[in-house]
């Protein structure tokens, strides 16, 4: 049986429509009871239903009866176990995203991690590191099945928690944004162009006129599984300082967020402490991306956390922010304008070590040319969709940094995604950077970046486009140690 066919056979299992579990929409800290660090976790995977409003209750997949799964809080280099129960008729794959852990517990199958079988149980045991905000979420391919992969609600937060905490907040708030019931469509608007900080160097001369495959929208959203206006309200003192957290649990939507009147001060990108921590009016938080990022309360009133889009917000991408004793309909206020550019928060100059070896990728997007989808290429091959093992495209030496130069052939931003190592950001735009380390980079339409990473965990590593659809065709390579 070929792979991609045993991950899909059966679909979905329908049964259980009773409601469980909504959750309320703010994950609250300040770090109190419910969420001390662990050791013991257990994950349910089951499906469930999410109340995003009082009209519209869905179904999908998620982890212990809700969506977002439980936050798991563990501790640096404190070893633990997640029990992972799967009451589903399909193999699932839980990845820790984000986490410097060897292959066997990735969670992404194509570096060779079991599957949880279908009703069936698996262990992964693992020692958490580096500190910071990380996630975990499914790890199965979708194809056309728009039931499947990172499209249900099988995500959640995951927090290691190191030694440097900074600590000085009063509240702390972790949101997960995600969107609901995709579909196809051939008219996908996207909003590449508002953040694009450069040149373009991968444009071609002669463009390809050939009609582009659909892509993968959806018109409902939420922040941790309820639309605007329908949860709580965050509550707020004037003069507060409150900790956000924010993850981007996404399968397709890039979000550009928002709080009228008050500015993000961002310390964290994808859970690592960036070294020139600033003040900014908008958030470009691209699928699979976190920023943490604290707001002093110092203009009271009833507002909008949102999206910059009006659609987006109506179609509940929110949450609203309410000061102690204030009181009506909460405002939006449309944003200063801006570009997202990830060097506000590096250090200047090029990165301190230089690279010992240069890996150049190409990512290119065949129009429709796999049964009408998108195919996408890194330097010209296709990662085999029917393959139980695919041999890697790379090989790494282990204690040598690698300098991977990403050449962006197409139109699309992409969110690139480097499984079990952390990178840094070495170039953006055609100019050097430094000190920036992600899991996740977004880079631009016909753009280029170069990321650094030292090859010091062995074994298979994943590097792959986090938008479904993408690697689900093909945007997806692996690199594994001589
Ligand atoms: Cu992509």
């Amino acid at each position: 049986m070929e792979r991609r066919d045993f991950l899909r056979i059966a679909g979905l299992s329908a049964a259980s429509g009773y409601l469980a579990g909504q959750q309320t929409q703010s994950i609250l800290g300040p770090s109190a009871a419910p969420d001390v660090a662990k050791t013991d976790f257990t994950l349910r995977i089951a499906p469930v239903t999410v109340e995003l409003s009082l009209s519209r209750i869905i179904s999908t997949i998620g982890y212990n009866g809700t969506s977002p799964g439980p936050l798991l809080r563990m501790k640096e280099n404190v070893p633990v176990t997640v029990n992972v129960m799967n009451d589903t008729d399909v193999p699932e794959f839980v990845h820790f995203h984000g986490l410097l852990i060897p292959s066997d517990v990735d969670g992404a199958e194509e570096e060779g991690t079991p599957p949880v079988p279908p009703h069936g149980s698996r262990r992964y045991q693992f020692t958490p590191t580096p500190a910071g905000t990380r996630w975990y979420h499914t790890h199965t391919m979708s194809m056309d099945d728009l039931h499947r992969g990172s499209y249900t609600g099988m995500f959640g937060f995951l927090i290691v928690e190191g030694g440097g905490n900074p600590g000085n907040y009063d509240q702390e708030h972790y949101l997960a944004l995600r969107d609901w019931e995709p579909y196809f469509s051939n008219q996908a608007m996207d909003n590449d162009d508002l953040d694009n900080p450069g040149p373009q160097p991968e444009k071609p001369a002669v463009m390809d006129t050939r009609p582009p495959g659909p892509e993968v929208i959806a018109d409902i959203y939420s922040i941790n599984g309820k639309m605007l206006g329908s949860g709580e309200p965050i509550r707020v003192k004037q003069g507060e300082r409150v900790m956000f957290h924010f993850l981007n649990a996404s399968a397709i939507e890039i979000r550009h967020l928002a709080l009228p009147s008050h500015k993000f001060n961002v310390i964290a990108s994808d859970g690592n402490p960036v070294p020139t921590p600033a003040a900014v009016d908008v958030l470009m938080i691209g699928p699979g991306e976190r920023v943490d990022a604290w707001v002093e309360m110092n203009h009271p009133g009833v507002w909008i956390l949102g999206d910059l889009a009006d659609d987006d917000r109506r179609h509940g991408m929110g949450i609203v922010v309410e000061y102690a004793g204030a009181k009506g309909t909460p405002q939006w206020v449309a944003a200063p304008a801006f570009k997202w550019n990830y060097t506000r928060f590096s250090k200047p100059g090029a990165a301190a070590t230089p690279p010992d070896e240069a890996i150049v990728m190409t990512f290119a997007k065949d129009n429709a040319a796999h049964e009408g989808f998108n195919l996408w290429t890194v330097n010209g091959v296709a990662f085999p969709m029917s393959e139980n093992v695919v041999p890697a495209s790379f090989h790494l030496k282990e204690g040598k940094r690698y300098r991977v130069r990403m050449r962006n052939a197409s139109d699309d931003i992409h969110p690139i995604h480097l499984h079990r190592h952390s990178f840094e950001v070495t170039g953006l735009a055609g100019k050097a950077t430094a000190g920036i380390l992600k899991d996740v980079l977004m880079l631009g339409g016909y753009q280029e970046a170069e990321i650094d990473f030292v090859a010091d965990n062995p074994g298979r590593t994943l590097f792959h486009c986090h938008q479904q659809l993408h690697m689900d065709f093909g945007f997806m390579t692996l690199f594994d140690y001589l």
